[in-house]
This record gives structure tokens, C-alpha cells and sequence, in this order.
């Protein structure tokens, strides 16, 4: 497997970075997950465009432009002959003396790309739709580490992800500093009701499969808003599903112990689903 360091391919072994990069001593850097399908980057400037504006608030001045960081990927997925694969890219602060301030860093962002493969949840899941729970950990204030920056500070999803996993559960419902449901660890959640899809519109990351999802439904002529929302007005949904980059989209049918609609993935799930299985596969980047 040849990693993208800095302009270099080299080897899973040789993908070194110093124990003093500030990515490590402190989750000072950005990552974003993209997927390739048949040879085509899903929404590749859209990720892009998502990484720049993480860094442009955290003030990393990455050496590569939007263009050549896109250029940079191609040329992964190329170098490792990979059709389908799960891209991960990675720029952290760079190597710098110990402390907090960026200041003692050398202004030399480290740049990585990962080509690679990603399983989230088992196929079963997909079919017959998981069962999730909320956790009690509080998505991040928007005011102290907004979720809208994809940065390598993601211990408030790991503990959320850490408490669902001692319950039994692979996802969970994260809800924001009032109350109201913001997303899951590393998905964004989506209700149907009387027709109408609704998904939270605050305190979340703002998620690419999700605009996706927003713009499908728009194709359908499926009512969509993004609003506030409960927990409530989840248990008494017609349909659930959740969204991501690595997760697709997959059906809900039991949150909290309530049983979602019927029990099973819905109508209108499914054919959003395979509108979107059929994006993945004829929209994108070509390499
Ligand atoms: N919310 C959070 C907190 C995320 O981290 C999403 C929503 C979905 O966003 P996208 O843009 O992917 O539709 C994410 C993305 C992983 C992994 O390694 C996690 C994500 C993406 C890719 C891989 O578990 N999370």
C-alpha cells in the first residue's frame, strides 16, 4: 500500500511523522473521508471544499491548493490501483516544539492520503435496519469545538461512540447542550413522517451524504426540511435512517428501545437508498 506523504509515495511502513507533530500532541489538524465507487470520487470538491474551510478557521496554511490537493488524490487511488476504495486525508498542524500555541510550530503542515477499504456495519444491518440508542454524551458545543470542523479532535464522538459500544450497540444518537437531536458518532440521522423527511439543522457536521440525501429527495419531489428536533418526534417516526460517508445509508428501526414505523426499513428508505447507490455509481470525479 503507497501512502501520500508530502508529495511522496511511500510505503505503509515508511508513512512516518514526527512524535512532535501537533496532530498527535494535541488533535491540532483536519481529515476528511471520501469514497471512490468504480473509479469515480463521490463529491471529491465538495470534501475538498469542506477540508479548506476546517483549516481556513483553524488557520493551517496548507502548501497545496484545492486543485492539487484534488490532483492528489487521483494520483493515491492511481498508485494503488484501487477502483473502489475509502480515501482518507489528513493535514495536521506539522511537527513543532511542545506547547499549545501553534506559533512553535515550523508553518509546515504534514499532508497524508490514505487509500484504503472501510466496513462500517454488517450487510445484515443494511436489510433489516439497526437498532441505536442515545447516549448521554453531549455533542460539542457549537460555541466551544463547533461539530461543523472535521479536525483530529474527535474524543467527543468517541465517548459517545465508547458508551454505545458498553451497551451493546454500534451507533448512537448524540444530543446537543438543550436536548435536541443532533446526529449519531460519525453519521448524520434522518426522519420520515406523513411523507416529509426531516433531518436537525443545528450543532451537527454538516454532512456531505446528507446534502446528498436533501438533494435526492428534492429530485423526488419529497418534502425535506432541516429543523429542530426530538427524540419524541423520532420514536413516533414513520422511518429512520442515517447517513455518512463510510456508513452509506442505513435504515433504522428501533431507537431506544421504541419501535420505528413497522419494524423495518421503510418504503421511502429504500428508494432513497437506491437513488443514492446509483449516484455513487454514476457521478464523480473520474481517475
Ligand atoms: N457526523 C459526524 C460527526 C461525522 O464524523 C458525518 C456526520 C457524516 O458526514 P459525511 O460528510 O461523511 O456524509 C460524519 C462523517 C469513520 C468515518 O472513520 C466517519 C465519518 C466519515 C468517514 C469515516 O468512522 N464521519
Amino acid at each position: 500500500m503507497k501512502i501520500y506523504l508530502n508529495g511522496n509515495f511511500v510505503e505503509k511502513d515508511q508513512a512516518v511523522v514526527s512524535v512532535f507533530d501537533h496532530g498527535l500532541l494535541y488533535g491540532d489538524g483536519v481529515f476528511e473521508g471520501i469514497r471512490s465507487y468504480n473509479s469515480l470520487v463521490f463529491k471529491l470538491d465538495e470534501h475538498i471544499g469542506r477540508l479548506y474551510e476546517t483549516m481556513h478557521t483553524l488557520m493551517i496554511r496548507c502548501p497545496l491548493s484545492k486543485e492539487g490537493m484534488a490532483q492528489a488524490v487521483v494520483d493515491t487511488l492511481k498508485a494503488n490501483n484501487l477502483k473502489d476504495a475509502y480515501i482518507r486525508l489528513i493535514v495536521t498542524r506539522g511537527e513543532g516544539d511542545l506547547g499549545l500555541d501553534p506559533k512553535k510550530c515550523f508553518d509546515k503542515p504534514n499532508v497524508i492520503i490514505i487509500t484504503d477499504k472501510i466496513t462500517l456495519y454488517p450487510e445484515a444491518l443494511y436489510n433489516n435496519g439497526m437498532e441505536i440508542i442515545t447516549v448521554s454524551t453531549v455533542r460539542n458545543h457549537p460555541e466551544a469545538i463547533n461539530p461543523q470542523l472535521k479536525s483530529l479532535n474527535y474524543l467527543n464522538n468517541i465517548l459517545a461512540k465508547i458508551e454505545a459500544g458498553n451497551a451493546g450497540y454500534a451507533e448512537a444518537i448524540m444530543l446537543d447542550h438543550r436536548g435536541f437531536v443532533a446526529e449519531c458518532t460519525g453519521d448524520n440521522i434522518f426522519i420520515i413522517k406523513k411523507g416529509e423527511i426531516r433531518t436537525p439543522s443545528q450543532g451537527i457536521l454538516k454532512g456531505i451524504t446528507r446534502q446528498c440525501v436533501l438533494d435526492i429527495a428534492g429530485e423526488l419531489s419529497i418534502p425535506a426540511t432541516e429543523c429542530l428536533m426530538t427524540r419524541h418526534e423520532v420514536y413516533i417516526a414513520d422511518e429512520c435512517f442515517l447517513t455518512g460517508t463510510a456508513a452509506e445509508i442505513i435504515p433504522v428501526v428501533k431507537v431506544d428501545g421504541r419501535v420505528i414505523g413497522d419494524g423495518k426499513p421503510g418504503p421511502m428508505t429504500k428508494q432513497i437508498m437506491d437513488k443514492f447507490h446509483t449516484a455513487t455509481l454514476t457521478q464523480g470525479t473520474k481517475y
